[in-house]
C-alpha cells in the first residue's frame, strides 16, 4: 500500500526522470571479454546478431507451429524465436479463460464426438489462408489426427473461431491444406475404417468395408468460417493417405496425396502375424492420389454424391468414371508430397527410400489425355505408370520426408529423418548443392513461406523430433527442437536452438510479419467468438442484477480497477450467470475474472463481452477477482459472491463498519487530489500539443484517461454533499475515489506520453 500514499509527483519523476542515472558507476566489459568469460567462437557470435532482436524491435516472421498433443498451436518470432503465444485450440487453455466461459465452451462443444466432449489433441499441419497462391495472413486452420477434427482461426484476434468433426474418418492426417483462393480446406483420413458412424465390420472385410478419402471443407471467407452443408468428401480405398499438397499454377484445381500401406495388410503379432510396420513396408511403391477437386465440387453440386452421415461423399466409382481420380506409384512408404512453387513439379519422399521422386504434373496429365495407363486397382482407379509421370529421382541420403522451396529458383531443402541431416539441393538439375546436420530425427521442416507460389527464403526451421543433449535436462520427458538455420547463403548456417515445452509440433508455417494486421481491442460489447455483439453487454450506468426464480443474471462491467457490481447476492442452488463487459480502450488493458472454487475464468481484453455460468450449489462466502495485474489497485478489483442458506434473514441491521476519517483527513485527501490534478494538466497539456490524433493507440488512451476523468464530477459532488453534513467518512472516501479516477488517468496520460516521445510525435500550434 504504501507505494502509492506518495505524492503523485513522486510517480512522475519514477516514470520519467529516474532513466538517466543507471549508466555510469561500473566499468563495461568489452566483447572480448565476453567471449573469453562465456567461451564463444566468432561463429557464435555471428549466430548470435543475426538471431539477437534489440529490445523494441520485431521480428521479420511470424510462425504458427502445431503444439502437438497439447491440442494447441504455438506462435513465435524469426529469428529472435521467441514465443509470443500458445492458442487454445482442441482443448482447453486456461489463461484465455478458453473452455472456462461460455462463448468459448461452444466453440469447443463444436468438436464434441459421439457427445462426448474431446480435452485433447493431436495436431498436425497448420495452414494459412491464401489469397492467389499467396499467404494472405486472415486465418489459420490446423487439424486433430486423433479425434478427427479441424479448427478455424481468425488472425483478426487469434481466437479459434470454429471446430468441425469429421462426419466419416475415425483418424486424419493430410490436412489442413488450403486451395490457392481458400474456396476449400482439405483433409485426408490415415487409418483406414468404415465410413458409416459406429458401423462395425471386422478386419477380415478390410478390402470391401473399411475406406480412406478426401474430405474438402467449403470455406466462406466472408463468414470466416467452414461451410459444413457446401463441403464433401471423394471417397478413397483403405491405402492409407498420409500427406497432401494443392496444385497452383498450372495444376489449380487438382489436390495431391500421398499413401502408404497400399498392401492394406492386417496386423496382429499377438495372434501370430507380422505386424504391421513388416506388413505395410512390404511393397515396393504405394500410391500417390491425384484427384480433380473442382470436378469433384461440381459433380457432388450436380447430385452425384451419396449421404453418408449426413454428409456427401462421391463414391469411388462415380470418380472414376468421371475421370477425377488417378493413382501413380511412389516409392516406398512415403511420407510428404509438395507441389513446387511453379506448380509445375509434385516432390514426394519415401522413408524407406534414398530418393526423392519428381513428378510432373505435365506428364499425368499428359498421360490421363492420352488414355496411358499400366493397370487399374483393385477399386478400378486407373494407375498411371510411374515413368509415365516421373521428371527425375534424386538421392539424398535415408529417411527423407518433407521438402520445402526457396525464393531463389529450383532450390529445394528435404529433410532426412534417419541421417538427421538437412538436403538442399536443386530440383531443375538434380544436383545436391549442400548438406547440414541436425540434432536429431528430423521430421518436417519450413522455410519462410515455403509452400506457398512465393516462398520468402532466408531462414529454414527444422522440426527435430528428438532433443538428446540439446538442453539442460529436465527429466525423461524432453522438450522439442527447433533449429533455426540461415540459408541465404550458398552454405547453411545453423543458428540457434529452440525447445518447445509443449507436444510435438509436427508442422508450423511462417508467414512475413508485415502481412499480420491484428486489431487491439473490440469494439466494446464483442462476442469475440462469434464476431458479433453481445446481446447482454452494458454500457457504464447499465450494470443490472436480476433474479428470476432461481436464476441470477448479472449485467456486468470492469474498468480500471473494480467490478461493477462488487457483490453479488444468492441463495444455495441458485444458477449464476454473469455477462461480463471490459470497458476499457486502452491497449493491453486485459482484465481477467474468475470466482472462488467454482472453476470459471474469463479473459476479457478490451472491449471483449464474456459470459461466464455456474451453479452456486455450496453455501459460503467466495471472492471473485481480477487476474490480470491491470493497474495499481489491481488487487483492490474484486468483489464477493455470497451465497446464503436458503431462507436466511438478517439478524444484524448495522451498517458496514467503516474506517473512521476526519475533517483533516478529507482536506488532506483534497490536497492530494489537487495536486495530481496539476500534473494530470500539465501531461494534458503536453499531449495536446502534439499531433496525437494520429496515433490511433494514444487516441484509446486519451479515451480511456477521459472517462475515467468524466467519473469524477459524480464523485466529487457526493463529497461535497457529504462534508455539507460533516460525514467525514463517506466525504474522505469520495474524494479518495476522486483520486483513483486520476491516477488511472495519469498512469494512462504517462502511458501516451512515452508513447508520443518515443515515436517522435511533432509540435502543434
Ligand atoms: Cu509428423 Cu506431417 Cu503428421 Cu511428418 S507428420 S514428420
Ligand atoms: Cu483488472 Cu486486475
Amino acid at each position: 500500500m504504501s507505494t502509492f500514499a506518495v505524492k503523485p509527483t513522486v510517480l512522475l519523476v519514477a516514470a520519467g526522470i529516474g532513466l538517466g542515472a543507471a549508466s555510469t558507476a561500473w566499468s563495461a566489459e568489452s566483447l572480448q571479454d565476453v567471449l573469453k568469460r562465456r567461451g564463444l567462437s566468432q561463429q557464435d557470435v555471428l549466430a548470435a546478431a543475426k538471431t539477437y532482436v534489440p529490445t523494441g524491435k520485431r521480428d521479420e516472421f511470424v510462425v504458427f507451429s502445431s503444439g502437438g498433443q497439447s491440442g494447441q498451436v504455438i506462435v513465435y518470432g524469426i529469428p529472435s524465436m521467441r514465443i509470443l503465444k500458445y492458442i487454445g485450440v482442441f482443448t482447453p487453455e486456461p489463461w484465455q479463460g478458453y473452455g472456462f466461459d461460455e462463448e468459448s465452451k461452444m466453440v469447443l462443444r463444436g468438436g464434441r464426438i459421439d457427445g462426448r466432449d474431446m480435452t485433447w489433441g493431436d495436431t498436425h499441419h497448420p495452414a494459412i489462408s491464401e489469397t492467389n497462391g499467396q499467404y494472405d495472413g486472415q486465418f489459420l486452420f490446423i487439424n486433430d489426427k486423433a479425434n478427427p477434427r479441424i479448427a478455424v482461426l481468425d488472425l483478426q484476434d487469434f481466437e479459434t473461431k470454429q471446430i468441425v468433426v469429421n462426419p466419416i474418418y475415425k483418424s486424419e492426417h493430410g490436412g489442413a491444406f488450403v486451395t490457392t483462393n481458400t474456396e476449400y480446406v482439405f483433409e485426408a483420413a490415415q487409418y483406414p475404417a468404415p465410413l458409416e458412424n459406429q458401423k462395425f465390420y471386422p478386419l477380415e472385410e478390410m478390402n470391401d468395408k473399411y475406406r480412406g478419402g478426401m474430405t474438402y471443407w467449403k470455406f466462406d471467407r466472408k463468414e470466416g468460417r467452414i461451410n459444413v452443408k457446401e463441403s464433401f468428401s471423394v471417397e478413397l480405398p483403405p491405402y492409407w493417405q498420409d500427406l497432401s499438397d494443392a496444385g497452383k499454377g498450372p495444376s489449380e484445381g487438382w489436390s495431391f496425396t500421398n499413401s502408404f500401406c497400399s498392401e492394406r495388410y492386417v496386423g496382429g503379432i499377438e495372434k501370430g502375424r507380422p505386424p504391421y510396420e513388416a506388413g505395410c513396408s512390404a511393397k515396393d511403391t504405394d500410391y500417390l492420389h491425384v484427384i480433380n477437386w473442382k470436378k469433384a465440387a461440381e459433380l457432388v453440386a450436380a447430385g452425384k454424391a451419396k449421404t453418408i452421415n449426413n454428409h456427401k461423399v462421391l463414391p469411388i466409382d462415380v470418380a472414376v468414371k468421371e475421370g477425377i481420380l488417378f493413382l501413380v506409384p511412389e516409392p516406398k512408404s512415403p511420407h510428404g508430397v509438395d507441389v513446387t512453387p511453379d506448380g509445375k513439379l509434385i516432390i514426394v519422399a519415401g522413408k524407406l527410400d534414398t530418393h526423392v521422386s519428381v513428378f510432373s504434373f505435365e506428364k499425368i496429365m499428359a498421360a490421363i489425355k492420352a488414355g496411358k495407363f499400366e493397370s487399374k486397382d483393385p477399386y478400378g482407379i486407373p494407375i498411371i505408370g510411374i515413368k509415365d509421370a516421373l521428371d527425375k529421382q534424386v538421392q539424398l541420403g535415408l529417411g527423407p520426408l518433407h521438402t520445402q522451396y526457396d525464393s531463389k529458383p529450383c532450390v529445394a531443402y528435404t529433410s532426412l529423418y534417419v541421417d538427421s541431416q538437412v538436403a538442399k539441393w536443386d530440383y531443375c538439375t538434380g544436383k545436391v548443392l549442400d548438406k547440414l546436420s541436425v540434432h536429431y530425427n528430423i521430421g518436417h521442416l519450413m522455410t519462410m513461406e515455403g509452400d506457398s507460389v512465393s516462398p520468402k527464403g532466408r531462414y529454414l526451421v527444422a522440426l527435430n523430433k528428438l532433443a538428446i543433449d540439446r538442453f539442460v535436462p529436465v527429466g525423461p520427458l524432453h522438450p522439442q527442437n527447433h533449429q533455426l538455420i540461415d540459408i541465404s547463403n550458398d552454405k547453411m548456417q545453423l543458428l540457434y536452438d529452440m525447445p518447445l515445452p509443449l507436444g510435438e509440433p509436427h508442422y508450423a508455417v511462417a508467414i512475413e510479419a508485415a502481412k499480420l494486421k491484428p486489431g487491439v481491442r473490440y469494439k466494446v460489447g464483442t462476442d469475440s467468438r462469434t464476431g458479433k455483439l453481445s446481446p447482454d453487454y452494458v454500457r457504464a450506468g447499465e450494470e443490472v442484477t436480476t433474479k428470476t426464480g432461481n436464476k441470477i443474471v448479472v449485467k456486468g462491467t470492469l474498468i480500471r480497477s473494480h467490478f461493477t457490481p462488487e457483490t453479488i447476492e444468492a441463495e444455495v442452488g441458485d444458477e449464476i450467470t454473469l455477462h461480463l463487459t471490459n470497458l476499457e480502450r486502452a491497449q493491453d488493458e486485459t482484465h481477467g475474472f474468475t470466482v472462488s472454487t467454482y472453476n470459471v475464468h474469463a479473459s476479457l481484453e478490451p472491449g471483449k463481452t464474456v459470459t461466464v455460468k455456474f451453479k452456486a450449489d455450496k453455501e459460503g462466502v467466495y471472492p471473485y477477482y481480477c487476474t490480470e495485474f491491470c493497474s495499481a489497485l489491481h488487487l483492490e478489483m474484486m468483489g464477493y459472491l455470497l451465497v446464503k442458506p436458503k431462507g436466511w434473514k438478517p439478524t444484524k441491521t448495522a451498517a458496514v463498519a467503516q474506517a473512521v476519517y476526519t475533517e483533516a483527513d478529507y482536506k488532506a485527501t483534497l490536497k492530494k487530489v489537487a495536486d495530481t490534478q496539476a500534473v494530470i494538466d500539465s501531461v494534458v497539456g503536453f499531449i495536446t500539443s502534439v499531433n496525437y490524433k494520429d496515433f490511433p493507440d494514444v487516441v484509446a488512451m486519451v479515451e480511456d484517461a477521459t472517462d475515467q476523468l468524466g467519473k469524477i464530477p459524480e464523485a466529487k459532488a457526493k463529497a461535497e454533499a457529504a462534508a455539507a453534513k460533516k460525514d467525514w467518512d463517506q466525504a474522505n472516501l469520495w474524494a479518495e475515489q476522486i483520486w483513483q479516477y486520476q491516477v488511472k488517468a495519469a498512469d494512462l496520460g504517462l502511458r501516451a506520453k512515452t508513447y508520443l516521445e518515443q515515436n517522435n510525435a511533432k509540435k502543434v500550434q
